[in-house]
C-alpha cells in the first residue's frame, strides 16, 4: 500500500445533529485518509434547530494537543478547520498552521459561522475578522455567500446577483491570501444550486451546478467541504472535486427527502457512501 495521507480535522463535535466532526470524520476515513481530529468544542446538538444545547469551549486543549503532536513529529498532509469555538481559538489555528505546514502540506479553511445572511447565534461580527485573518493563511478557503460577505464587509446579496458579482467575489476573497477560492450556494437558475470555483494561479473561474431540492439542510457545508477535500487529496482537480463535492451533497440531500427525515437531524450522508466512493475512483 502507498503511503497513507494524514488529515487533521479541526471542527466542533455536535454530539447529536450531522454536522462538523461527525461529518468530516466518517467521509474523509470513508475516503481512504488516517483522520486525526482536533475538536474545538463539544455540543450536546448544533445551533441550528435545537433549544438548550449545551457547549463546552475547549480552546484550553487546542496547545497541549498541538505540542503533543509536535512531540510526536507528526507530519499531515492536510489540515482542515470548520467550526471553531472561541474567538481565542483563531489565533491557536493559526499556529498550528505554521507548526505543521509543511512544502506539500494542503491547509483548507472553512470559514463556517453564518448562513442565509446571518451569523450563528454563537458568534459576533468579530469573528468575521478572526475567520478572514484564518483564511489568508490557507490553500484553499470554502465560505458561502453569507461568510463571504461578512469577511469582505459587504452587504450581503440574497440570491439577487449574476456571474459577474460572483467573479468579483471569488477575485476579491483570493486578494485575502487563498491560491483557490471555492463558493458555496451559488445558483443563476431556480432549479440548479451549485458552487463557483476560482484557481488564482490559472485566473480560470469554473461552476459545478447539479439540481436544487428546495429546503434548508443542516451540517451540507460540511459535508460539502468534506468531500471537496476528499476529492483534492485523491488527486482531482478543483473543478472535478467541486463537482464530486456538489453532486454526493445532492444524494444525502435527496436519500433525507426520500427517507422522509427530520432536517435538523442532519442529511443522511452514511447511505450515500457508496456511492461518494466509487466516484472517487476508490472500488478496485
Ligand atoms: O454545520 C455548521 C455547524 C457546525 N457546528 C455547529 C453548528 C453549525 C451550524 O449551525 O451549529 C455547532
Amino acid at each position: 500500500m502507498e503511503r497513507q495521507k494524514r488529515v487533521a480535522a479541526i471542527h466542533d463535535i455536535s454530539c447529536v445533529g450531522r454536522c462538523s466532526l461527525t461529518v468530516a470524520l466518517p467521509i474523509l476515513s470513508a475516503a481512504g485518509f488516517d483522520t486525526g481530529v482536533l475538536p474545538t468544542a463539544v455540543l450536546s446538538t448544533h445551533t441550528g434547530g435545537f433549544e438548550g444545547f449545551t457547549y463546552r469551549d475547549l480552546t484550553e486543549d487546542i496547545e497541549p494537543i498541538a505540542k503533543h503532536w509536535q512531540s510526536l513529529d507528526l507530519k499531515f498532509d492536510a489540515l482542515y478547520s470548520g467550526f471553531l469555538g472561541s474567538f481565542a481559538q483563531i489565533d491557536l489555528v493559526a499556529d498550528l498552521f505554521k507548526t505543521f505546514r509543511k512544502d506539500d502540506t494542503l491547509v483548507m479553511v472553512d470559514p463556517v459561522m453564518a448562513d442565509n445572511g446571518v451569523l450563528y447565534s454563537v458568534y459576533s461580527p468579530e469573528m468575521a475578522k478572526g475567520m478572514a485573518k484564518l483564511c489568508s493563511m490557507a490553500d484553499i478557503i470554502v465560505p458561502n455567500l453569507t461568510e463571504a460577505a461578512f469577511m469582505l464587509e459587504e452587504d450581503y446579496v440574497g440570491d439577487k446577483y449574476f456571474q459577474d458579482y460572483v467573479e468579483k467575489i471569488l477575485r476579491k476573497l483570493s486578494d485575502m491570501g487563498a491560491k483557490k477560492v471555492v463558493l458555496t450556494g451559488i445558483s443563476f437558475d431556480p432549479a440548479q444550486l451549485g458552487a463557483a470555483c476560482y484557481d488564482r494561479e490559472t485566473d480560470q473561474v469554473s461552476y459545478a451546478f447539479n439540481e436544487r431540492v428546495e429546503g434548508y439542510f443542516h451540517g451540507t457545508g460540511d459535508v460539502f467541504g468534506s468531500t471537496l477535500l476528499s476529492g483534492l487529496l485523491n488527486n482531482f482537480s478543483l473543478a472535478e472535486a467541486t463537482q464530486i463535492a456538489v453532486d454526493y451533497t445532492l444524494k444525502c440531500i435527496q436519500l433525507t427527502v426520500e427517507g422522509n427525515q427530520e432536517r435538523r437531524y442532519g442529511v443522511c450522508f452514511e447511505r450515500a457512501l457508496p456511492y461518494l466512493i466509487q466516484k472517487l475512483g476508490l472500488l478496485k
